[in-house]
């Protein structure tokens, strides 16, 4: 058989427009790829949640890519052992409480199994803006990521989603769009955004649980943006903290909805 160019584009262009399109309105929207939005998409997912999850970059997987200093290798306590053992990624124990993963086998695992679930990731989408109707979330505005990085003048689109969760890490990038935009008063004890403070991987571990939660209504932060909104530590190349914060935010989820 011949394989005729046209059919092969528009098979790409109506498949991903359909994708879009049954996606354009969701109950939760994740913004950022990393570890701590892959597994919260993916533990959504599994509880029959309807997620879609929006990645600025070419290729999902945030810093987790690059384990410490580029060394591919992360580190994980036992609760987050679990979580890889769940996820069926190989860990090796280094020390007590302490074990390792390559991290190129996390990510892809990750991200299998979170499309697998039914978590539907669009990559090279950024998010830039949200939408506040009175005090409820409406949803999320978004536009190509090369179109942000080429600074070319064209109008986003939206979807509607009543549930948002920040998961783009240090920079907490939807929060500040959130305080920047809309001026509204944050959850956290200023109100504002109180800014991440410096390494301490086991304050920075302890805290991030407790700082996975809402921070205005329908807006939840995880991973790294959770400490870096609530004012705790940075923890490194200890990844356990991140994939439990994915978890919970699912978890504080699903109690919302069943109540
Ligand atoms: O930075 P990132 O990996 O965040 P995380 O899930 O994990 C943090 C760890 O990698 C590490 C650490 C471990 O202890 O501290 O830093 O909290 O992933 C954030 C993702 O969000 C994307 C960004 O490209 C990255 O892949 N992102 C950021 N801003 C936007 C975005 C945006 N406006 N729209 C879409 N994606």
């Amino acid at each position: 058989m011949e394989l005729d160019d046209l059919i092969v584009s528009r098979a790409i262009i109506e498949r991903f427009s359909q994708k879009l399109l049954d996606y354009s309105e969701v109950e939760v929207a994740i913004v950022g790829g990393g570890p701590s939005g892959l597994m919260a998409s993916y533990s959504l997912a599994r509880r029959g949640i309807k997620v879609a999850l929006f990645e600025k970059r070419l290729s999902i997987g945030g810093g987790m890519w690059g384990g410490g200093m580029m060394f591919n290798e992360i580190v994980v306590q036992e609760e987050g052992k679990k979580i890889l053992d769940e996820l069926g990624v190989a860990s090796r124990k280094y020390h007590e409480g302490y074990y390792t993963a390559d991290s190129i086998q996390t990510v892809t695992t990750l991200a299998s199994q979170a499309t697998k679930a039914g978590a539907q990731i669009f990559n090279l989408i950024s998010a830039e803006d949200v939408m506040v109707r009175g005090e409820c979330m409406a949803g999320l505005v978004l536009n190509w990521s090369a179109v942000v990085m080429a600074g070319l003048h064209i109008d986003p689109l939206s979807v509607k989603a009543k549930t948002l969760i920040d998961a783009t890490g240090h920079a907490a990038e939807l929060v500040k769009i959130l305080r920047k935009k809309c001026g509204v008063r944050l959850l956290t004890e200023t109100g504002e955004i109180m800014g991440e403070k410096s390494m301490w991987a086991d304050r920075g571990e302890r805290s991030i649980l407790d700082n996975t939660r809402e921070v205005y209504p329908g807006v939840y932060v995880v991973g790294m943006a959770a400490n870096a909104v609530f004012g705790d530590h940075r923890m490194g190349p200890i990844f356990g903290g991140m994939l439990l914060s994915g978890k919970k935010v699912a978890d504080l989820l699903a109690v919302g909805q069943s109540s």
